[in-house]
Parts: structure tokens; sequence; C-alpha cells
């Protein structure tokens, strides 16, 4: 076994973002680039030797190779087995069931999410912990500080391992398992949802329903669950094979992204369902027939409706969304009499809540929803939640909407997004906001007045870990609030995001478009942050 030390430099640049180390492709083929990282989650954990991992990757262009390298360190690093998915793909939440089923240390996932893929998009590396969750802060700050110091790595040399091929080989004295993709996952989801309704309903006829893959990760699984277990009509999933570079999309599941969607569900004759999922399968959008479920909503609706499914039927013991989401679920959470947990952005600060079981359902403004099944947020476990609650309820997904809005009120919300600025602009934009907290109190804008600011801080109820500094507030008297912060996903420049928020109990107000509803606010949010004068932008790039 030829085990060699390689010397190598640190980069300086290998800081984990709200979802792991994200760059373009070229960053990560830099000679050493992608090796030092691996190397140093390998220091940061205690203990790999004799160790099992999972390894999977959304498919995206350098998938594949990213693999073979990150082997070859396993292998020279002591690890005893990886199980990797079948030619290298694994979603994200189905490497967090597979980390979860068999009890391994962890896994790595390689995605860059929804950014675009291809020898010009981006990659990205992330690190699991043995519950399947992204590792914490204190792990992510481990590997960093390692990458900072980095002198070597080691690396096995030894051929290629055949990813197309399922089943064992050896990787000098590590085993490789090359195993079934879909098979797990696919099994936890029929634990959790009352399948046979969900195929009634799906082959009798009067139901119809499009799933956009986007080319991503999640055409196999839901080819394999909706198409082929659950008996929905072939071609239900639409850009179902993933490729390299999502066919030249932009696998992001939202109205602006996801237009191919749109445009059937909004069009004529529309089916009665429509979802979309990202590049690694954790985010979901949902649409009803010419009608839009906010990420928000959709999060209040599962957790109103989860008794209706099997897995949920015995109750919640907890909520949690992450700050920018809409306060939608709180009022959910309230009727039922159970805590709702504010967390900062990023699906990491849920893991210790559903570890404790304060929480079994989660969910993000951006596209994200989950639950205790796995420790990641789960785009077709949204989809199979609205098929079951749809196949019981027998109403459309418009009508368990405004049922919704009807007996818990509306939270009009939107999130304007100001892509591509200026690093330094930002920044300053960020500072000078947090520079006016202390005079925003009582002001009055219009019919609005300011009842505080505050740059959110998150303590952790569970292991009392504070994280400062998660997004800047202004909330309202009457409820309504804005939140800014910039993204932590980005790999050009900085993105600005805008969250938007106002409340209306009257159901003869519920049909307002969003932005007419929220234009006050909107207005607002640029004069107490100078958007358009920071940003030199007049619109947003995206508003969802
Ligand atoms: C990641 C995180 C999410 C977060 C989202 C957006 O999602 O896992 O928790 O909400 O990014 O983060 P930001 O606003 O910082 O760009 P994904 O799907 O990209 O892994």
């Amino acid at each position: 076994m030829n085990i060699q030390t390689i010397s190598t430099q640190p980069f300086t640049d290998q800081k984990p973002g709200t979802s792991g180390l994200r760059k373009q492709v070229t960053a990560f083929q830099k000679p050493h680039y992608l090796e030092n990282f691996v190397q140093s989650i390998f220091d940061s954990l205690e203990e790999v030797q004799g160790q099992t991992l999972v390894l999977g990757g959304d498919g995206r262009y350098y998938n594949r190779q990213a693999i073979q390298i990150i082997l070859k360190i396993a292998a020279a690093n002591g690890v005893k087995r990886v199980k990797v998915g079948h030619q290298g793909i694994l979603s994200t939440p189905a490497t967090s069931c597979v980390i979860r089923k068999y009890h391994t240390l962890g896994g790595i996932v390689l995605s860059a999410s929804h950014n675009p893929g291809g020898p010009e998009g981006d990659f990205g590396i992330k690190y699991n912990i043995s519950n399947g969750g992204p590792a914490p802060e204190k792990v992510t700050e481990a590997i960093y500080s390692r990458s900072k110091q980095i002198d070597r790595y080691l690396i096995l040399e030894a051929p290629d391992v055949d990813l197309d091929r399922l089943g064992e080989s050896q990787l000098g004295d590590m085993t490789v398992e090359v195993i079934d993709s879909v098979a797990d996952y696919a099994q936890l989801m029929e634990s959790l949802f009352d399948f046979e309704r969900i195929q009634q309903f799906l082959t009798s006829g009067e139901f119809h329903l499009c799933v956009d893959a986007m080319h991503a990760v999640t055409g196999p699984y839901a080819q394999a669950i909706l198409e082929q277990r659950l008996g929905a009509a072939a071609g239900s999933v639409i850009n179902g094979q993933p490729l390299e570079d999502f066919g030249g999309g932009h696998p992001d599941p939202n109205l602006v992204y996801a237009h191919e969607l749109v445009e059937i569900l909004f069009g004529e004759n529309p089916p009665d369902f429509g979802a979309a999922s990202d590049g690694d399968g954790d985010r979901n959008m949902i649409l009803g027939r010419n009608f839009f479920v906010t990420p928000s909503d959709s999060l209040a609706v599962l957790a109103a409706n989860a008794k209706l499914v099997p897995g949920y039927k015995s109750g919640l013991s907890g909520v949690a969304r992450s700050m920018p989401t809409s306060q939608a679920a709180d009022r959910v959470a309230a009727q039922l009499g159970i805590e709702c947990y504010e967390t900062p952005t990023g699906w990491k600060f849920f893991g210790n809540l559903l570890d404790a079981d304060k929480a079994t359902l989660c969910g993000e403004e951006s596209f994200g929803t989950g639950s205790n099944h796995v420790r990641e947020k789960d785009g077709l476990w949204a989809v199979l939640f609205w098929l079951n609650i749809l196949a019981v309820r027998q109403q459309s997904v418009e009508e368990i909407v405004r049922e919704h809005w009807q007996t818990y009120g509306r939270n009009y919300y939107s999130r304007h997004d100001y892509e591509g600025v200026e690093s330094d602009r930002a920044n300053a934009l960020m500072e000078e906001l947090r520079a006016s907290m202390p005079t925003l109190s009582g002001k009055q804008f219009g019919a609005y007045q300011v009842e505080y600011s505050d740059d959110f801080s998150y303590s952790d109820p569970v292991d009392g870990s504070i994280s400062q500094n998660q997004g800047i507030r202004v909330g309202f008297t009457d409820g309504s609030r804005i939140v800014f912060r910039l993204s932590g996903t980005g790999t050009q420049g900085a993105t600005l995001r805008v969250y938007l928020e106002s409340y209306e109990p009257d159901a003869a107000k519920h049909n307002y478009d969003p932005q007419e509803a929220l234009a006050d606010l909107i207005k607002i949010a640029d004069q107490v942050a100078q958007i358009r004068s920071y940003t030199g932008m007049a619109q947003p790039t995206i508003i969802t």
C-alpha cells in the first residue's frame, strides 16, 4: 500500500459558509485545494481510524473526480469503510438517512446546492456529523482553523474505484461499498407516509402532478418513489435526468428559476400539484393550480395537518423556523400548545433541537422543510407530506392554504435579493444599518412605528452556545418585520437579502398580491438601509 505524504501550503479562504465550503469549480481544481480541505476535516475529527463514512454528491461537474480524491485521502487516513452512492450520486437528505441508519461517524456531501454547475459553475463540500446533520459551528471552525495551518496531506496511490458498479471493493485497507442511492431513503419515506392511500390517490385518474427535478439529484429519487412505487403517471417527473451542468439551468426551486414548472402550473389546464427541488434535493417549492405556497406557509400548513400523516400522528414535540422565516408557524404552534423555536439561518442550527426532541418539524423561508426523520431539510419528503395531506383531505392546494389563513390569519411575506453587490458596499450598508439601530426605536414611518431593532443573536437552548450577528431585525408595533442579512452561500460578491413580513387577520383582506400588501414596508426598507444608494440597483434581482 503506497501512502504518500504530500507537502502543501494553506489556502486562506477555506472558511465554511452557511452550508459548507462553496467556491467556483475552478477554485476547487487548483492543485491541493480540495485535498487540503479534506485533510483538514480528517485532522480536526477526533478519530477517523477504523471508522465508516458516507460519501456522495449531487452529480454536478467535478463530483466524480472529487469522490476519487476523497476516497484515496480517506484510505490513507485509516478510514475502514466508505459507503458511496452509485455513480457518486446521493442527495443531501439521503446522505443524512444513510449516516443515521448505519450509525456511521459522519459523511461528506459534495454539492453547491442551488448554485449553478458545470466547468464555469460552482462546487461545494460539507461535512455531516454522526446525527446525520451538518457539522455545527464548533466543528466547522475547527476545520477552518486547521486549514489555515495545514502543511501536508496523506493520499493513497491507487487506481480509481469503479463507481458504476454496485458492491464492495478494496482501496488499500479500506473497503469501498458502492450503494444503491435510493433504496434506504425510499424505505424511510415508506415508514413515514401512507403509501397505500397516496397510491390510490395518484392512480385515481383525477389527480395530476408535475415534479421538476431540474436535471439535478432528485430525479432518480422522484422517479423511483412517485412514478414506480406510487403509480404517478410516467412523465410526472420532468427534467429527471441528473446532468453535470443541470442542463444549463439554475437548480433553485423558486418562482424565477423554476420557470418551466411555474409556466405549467399557471398555464392552461394545469396539473393539480407542482413541486420543484434543488441541486442536492433538500429544498422544495410547492405549487397548486395557479397557486404558489410560500415556504413559510408550507411549514405552517404541514405543522397544522401533521396528525393526518402516519409518521407524525402522535403529534409534534415542537416546531422550529429560521429567524427570517415568517411567523405563520408560530401561530400554529401557539394553537397546538407547543414551542416554536427561532434559530439563525442555516439548517445546522436545528440539529440540537431535533436531537433533544424539542422540535419535530423545521422550516426555512429559503424553500427548506424537514423533520426529525433525518437531520437535513428534505425536498421529496415535503412533496410526500403534501401528497399525504391532499389524499386525506381531498381538497385542492389552494383550498387548504386559504382555509389555513382563515383559521390563523395570513402572514404576507416576501424576500428581495440583491445579488452580485460589491462586498465592500454590502458590508458598509450593514455597518451603517447596525450603527443606526439605537436611533430607530420609536421612529414613525407612515403608519408604521418601529418597536425594536436588533442584530439577532441566538443562544442554543440545548448546549448554550451563542451565535451573534445573525441578521438585523426591524420590528414594528403591529407585528410587521423587516430583516436584513447578507447571504452566506454565494460565491461571487455579496447578496443582500431583505425579508418582509406583515400580518393580516382579516380574511376579507387575504387576496392581495404580497408585493402590494408589503408595498409600504418595501419603501421603508429602502429608507432605513439606503439599499438603492449602496447597491446601485433600483430593483432587487430576485423576488420570491
Ligand atoms: C443553505 C442552508 C439554509 C439556508 C440557505 C440560504 O441552504 O442550509 O439553511 O437557509 O442556505 O442561506 P443564505 O441566506 O445564507 O444564502 P442550501 O440549500 O443552499 O444548502
